[in-house]
């Protein structure tokens, strides 16, 4: 189901009991069965019972220092008191665990997931016991050759329940989905659908925003679909005026309350338009990290730190790297008026031609967009980034992927980012074919860094094949650890004056990009990354933050927000 917060729900969220188990053991010993024992000989040898508590939502990996760095496994369970109603459903949800779910109900098991960051639930109906149930939950986050991300990704890999988890009582026919947003390249025209699970699919539903007195009635079919199409003089959504409406969906049998903004994202030629006017993309990237902590972001309070951050930067979108953040995230960022930019964790590693994989990559696809698709502030779906088109099957995955996501949502902006680009004599040649299947031409690019200029800035040249589509650089920057200060200091190109140099040789670049419609420095904040283990500058952190992970703004950051102001 989609907008769980606006039902009839128990949070589950609290302390749990866990057990940390190395060598997967558990699974041998049938955790889930909870044994007790039976007589005097038998020793219960995995037991919850006196042990370690973990918070949940939380990653285990910022909650003990055993966990820092732990890629494993970790039981978790919770007690739950439910007296079941006749007339009702119940599902378990889950906002997010990664990466791998197993899930046990009273010692039955209810199902798996897999994908570390986005919702799923179980109809728990029938099977929940009145009084006292046991909930037990195996979190895996081993990192696997066919999983999506793949092997290596340049982040920590923080484990555990990291959201919300919940029970959710429904009516039996109850609305589980609904999308309401503008058609393509309307302003006034909605064009969207209910749908209605249970036996009673064919029903009157009502579709109402008391603002504008808009009250639709139709009827949902033998399928429980009911399609939607209301005109309304609607004050559209934009950074300016972030705009929502209470939009009430109800049915004979059920009724849910949203906030709903409307506005229209296309790209025209080489311009991107929101609600048919040019804008230019002030973004930022983001992980989700919440820096003061060094845990995995997921509240409210987590999203304001990040938002707020953005916002005083400059920007009017922010890239959620590289996998779909919490819904928390989201939301804050369409009432603040930022534009989100939503990515599934297709990243550099991907063993497309594994059989398996192809499937994953469109389960979270489909997740993520279920979840979004009624948040106007999304307006960019990012299917991969940094893949390269001489991995087997690469191509024929992210086009198939790209037809899919487009099937399901037509509205937004579709995206690969890529960094397949040539720079030779201080020009690039943006030519990889995935580009036919990407509204915008996004390019990582870290000239200056990983590659060092070829000429000046200035007289940087482009070759691109695409000469009509907008161009994004969707990553530059470097790295630089807070207070090193520049020439005559060892630290050399850790200072915080060479990533400065390196933002003011991009920034005067940028003017030479063809058909620029934005860009997004990598990053806000430093965070967190077992790859980065420079002792003296790194300290297991990639250092390409404009902010340090205490909060202090690095001189880089002071050029970047200069740029914004000019834009
Ligand atoms: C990239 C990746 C990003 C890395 C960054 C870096 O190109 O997309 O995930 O963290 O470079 O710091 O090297």
């Amino acid at each position: 189901m989609i907008n769980h917060q606006s039902r009839h729900l128990t949070s589950l969220n609290g302390e749990w009991k866990v057990i940390i188990d190395p060598t997967d053991i558990g699974q041998w010993r049938q955790v889930w069965q909870e044994r007790k024992p039976q007589k005097k000989t038998d020793f219960i040898e995995y037991s919850f019972e006196g042990g370690p508590e973990l918070s949940v939502p939380g990653d285990f990996n910022s909650q003990r220092c055993d966990l820092t760095y732990t890629e494993g496994i970790v039981w978790n369970k919770k007690q739950f008191n439910y007296i079941a109603k006749s007339d009702k459903r119940l599902f378990l949800y889950f906002g997010a665990v990664n990466y791998l779910a197993d899930v046990y109900l009273n010692g039955e098991k209810l199902g798996s997931h897999e994908g570390g960051f986005t919702p799923f639930q179980f109809e728990i109906t029938g099977k929940v016991k009145d009084g006292a149930n046991s909930l037990v939950v195996k979190v895996d986050n081993r990192r696997l050759k066919n999983g999506v991300p793949g092997l290596g990704y340049d982040w920590l890999n923080y484990g555990g329940i990291t959201r919300d988890v919940a029970l959710v009582e429904t009516n039996n026919t109850y609305i589980d989905d609904y999308s309401i947003q503008l058609k393509k390249g309307s302003l006034d025209e909605v064009l969207g659908w209910v749908h209605l699970d249970g036996t009673q699919a064919g029903q009157a539903v009502e579709v109402k925003i008391p603002e504008l007195n808009v009250d639709y009635k139709i009827r949902s079919d033998e399928n429980g679909l009911a399609k939607v199409d209301l005109t309304a003089d609607f004050q559209l959504w934009s950074p300016e005026n972030p705009k929502l409406y209470q939009v009430i969906i109800k049915s004979e049998t059920d009724s849910v309350a949203d906030e709903i903004g409307f506005r229209s994202i296309e790209v025209d030629g080489s311009k991107v338009l929101l609600n048919k006017k040019p804008i230019f993309l002030k973004a930022v990237n983001i992980h989700e990290e919440n820096p003061y902590k060094a845990a995995r972001a997921y509240s409210e309070v987590d999203a304001k730190i990040l938002l707020n951050a953005a916002k005083e930067l400059g920007c009017n979108l922010v890239r959620l790297a590289h996998y779909p953040h919490a819904e928390n995230m989201v939301k804050e960022a369409e009432k603040m008026g930022i534009m989100v930019w939503d990515e599934i964790p297709v990243y550099q590693h991907i063993e497309f031609s594994d059989s398996l994989v192809p499937a994953k990559m469109e389960t979270m696809m489909k997740e993520m967009v279920r979840r979004d698709k009624n948040r106007c502030g999304v307006v960019i779906w990012s299917l991969s980034n940094e893949t390269y088109p001489g991995t087997p099957n690469r191509n024929e995955a992210l086009i198939e992927l790209t037809q899919k996501c487009r099937a399901l949502d037509s509205t937004r902006l579709i995206v690969h980012v890529i960094n397949t680009q040539s720079y030779n004599n201080n020009t690039f040649n943006v030519w990889d074919p995935l580009y036919n299947y990407s509204d915008l031409i996004a390019l990582n690019e870290y000239i200056g860094w990983y590659i060092p200029w070829q000429g000046k800035p200035s007289e940087t040249k482009w070759k691109i094949a695409w000469p009509d589509k907008p161009v994004f650089i969707s990553e530059f920057g470097g790295g630089a650890l807070y207070g090193s200060d520049g020439p005559g200091d060892e630290a050399g190109q850790w200072s915080e004056d060479y990533q400065k140099q390196i933002y003011m040789d991009q920034t005067t670049m940028f003017s030479t990009v063809p058909n620029l419609c934005g860009v997004c420095p990598w990053i806000l904040f430093d965070y967190r990354s077992l790859g980065r283990m420079n002792q003296v500058y790194q300290k297991g952190y990639n250092r390409k933050g404009l902010i340090s992970e205490h909060g202090e703004k690095k001189k880089a950051w002071y050029i970047m927000n200069e740029y914004y102001k000019t834009k």
